[in-house]
């Protein structure tokens, strides 16, 4: 958590706090920071490293927003957990930057949303949210790492901590790590790709629509995960190579942890640009799955969607220098597949909300003059039996089942 107290700021992970607020004592240390006395909980996680390592780097210009979860009974209470009833609530994974931050903005400004930010770099978010000029109360930043289980379990409490009901959640955030030669991992040992952008989008998912079906009197209830064209091989982009191929899933159900079995959800070697394209069928499956298992009785709509192909975006800080220099002029001027992150935005927050986007188990895309349309899956990613395969093996790795 991240609450002022005077002329000091506690920079503190909620795992930190916990740990102060129930009697352990946490050793603090102070350090200047213009002018302002900076506490960093020593031990704490993943943000309170991320967020000191933020602070040498860049200064601030003006007080810093809380997270959703109550403070210590001696500083001031969060500013941001205040709700703004006539408000929807949307999660949106990964809107630090790119799709998730254009369509955070577009949501923000229409002034009938509340963006909670899942984030794993608070200051980062809390940045671009400013950069790109989101209206002060439009938006709350909670810290959420994908590639740790638990920190998705924590993101869920303080979520729910934060008091506002919950109407969308976008699973946006994704990695993608082309040029690696060896595999990385989770916080829990899966392979990095499918770990954050498939099995952790799983967990919160699945534990988040106990939230969104409890949501009364509202229709717009939306669960969409963000998929791919480069994972459907019924197309030009899903046919260069290393082509999406999940196979028997016999690598996801030994865990994916490269002992035990292989990191690749096929049993292959580790290729990168394999495992991320793997990773963006199993969001796709998933969705129909969810579609399957729960529209009806809930009448929550779940969708997923390819915005385009959105040259300039973080997804491609792995490649290599000159992809990156030569992607966005080949997507613009070659195959005409390119959109701006601004474009992207606007239909991603067209599925959020638009009531004609309302139809669930759909998948979307835009032509050339940005009409949207239903558009078929490859064969692979839209297999009933794989998707329900790949459903009960992800609730045995996140410990649903
Ligand atoms: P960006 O890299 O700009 O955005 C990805 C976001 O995911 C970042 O905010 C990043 O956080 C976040 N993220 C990564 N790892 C984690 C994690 N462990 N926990 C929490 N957040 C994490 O890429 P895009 O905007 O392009 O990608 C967004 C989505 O769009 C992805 O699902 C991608 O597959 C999809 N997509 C993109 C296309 C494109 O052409 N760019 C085309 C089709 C689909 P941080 O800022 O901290 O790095
Ligand atoms: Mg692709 C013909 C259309 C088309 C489209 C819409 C994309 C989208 N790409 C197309 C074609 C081609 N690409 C062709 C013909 C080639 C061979 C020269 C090609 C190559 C290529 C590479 C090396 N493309 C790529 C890469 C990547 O590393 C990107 C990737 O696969 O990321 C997983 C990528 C992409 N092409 C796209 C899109 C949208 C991507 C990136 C992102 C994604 O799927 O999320």
């Amino acid at each position: 958590s991240l609450s002022t107290t005077k002329n000091r700021i506690w920079v503190m992970s909620t795992e930190c706090y916990n740990r102060v607020t129930s009697g352990i004592t946490a050793s603090v240390q102070p350090s200047a920071f213009l002018g302002t006395k900076i506490s960093v909980c020593k031990g704490a996680s993943v943000l309170s490293r991320a967020v000191s390592a933020s602070i040498s780097r860049q200064p601030l210009v003006a007080p810093i927003r809380a997270q959703g979860v109550a403070a210590p009974a001696d500083t001031k209470a969060p500013t941001t957990t205040k709700k703004t009833d006539t408000k929807s609530t949307v999660i949106i994974t990964g809107a630090s930057s790119g799709l998730g931050l254009a369509t955070a903005k577009v949501l923000a400004d229409s002034g009938e949303w509340h963006v909670i930010m899942a984030c794993r770099d608070f200051l980062k978010a809390e940045r671009a949210a400013r950069a790109v000029g989101m209206p002060k109360d439009s938006y709350t930043v909670i810290h959420c790492d994908l590639s740790s289980l638990n920190s998705v379990k924590q993101f869920v409490d303080n979520v729910r901590q934060s008091g506002r009901p919950l109407d969308v959640l976008v699973c946006n955030a994704a990695v993608y790590l082309p040029t690696a030669k060896e595999p990385r991992y989770t916080a829990d040992g899966f392979e990095l790709s499918v770990g954050t952008n498939h099995l952790g989008h799983f967990l919160l998912a699945n534990m988040l629509m106990e939230d969104i079906q409890h949501k009364e009197n509202d229709t717009n209830r939306r669960v969409i995960i963000v998929g791919s064209i480069t994972g459907n091989t019924n197309t030009i982009a899903g046919n260069v190579p290393p082509k999406a191929n999940l196979g028997d899933l016999r690598g996801l159900a030994g865990g994916l942890d490269g002992v035990r079995s292989s990191v690749m959800i096929d049993g292959g070697e580790f290729d990168g640009a394999k495992a991320y394209k793997d990773s963006k069928v199993c969001n796709m499956l998933t969705m129909q799955e969810m579609h399957r298992r729960f529209h009806e009785k809930t009448g929550v709509t779940f969708a997923s969607l390819y915005p385009g192909c959105i040259a300039t975006t973080g997804l491609f800080r792995e490649h290599y220098q000159l992809f990156r220099t030569l992607f966005p002029p080949f997507q613009k001027y070659i195959t005409k597949g390119y959109v701006s992150e601004e474009e992207a935005g606007k239909r991603l927050a067209q599925v959020v909300s638009d009531p004609t986007l309302n139809k669930s188990g759909v998948y979307w895309s835009w032509n050339n003059q940005s009409n949207s349309f239903e558009n078929e899956l490859s064969q692979e990613a839209s297999d009933a039996e794989k998707a329900k395969k790949l459903w009960e093996i992800s609730e045995k790795l996140v410990n649903l089942s």
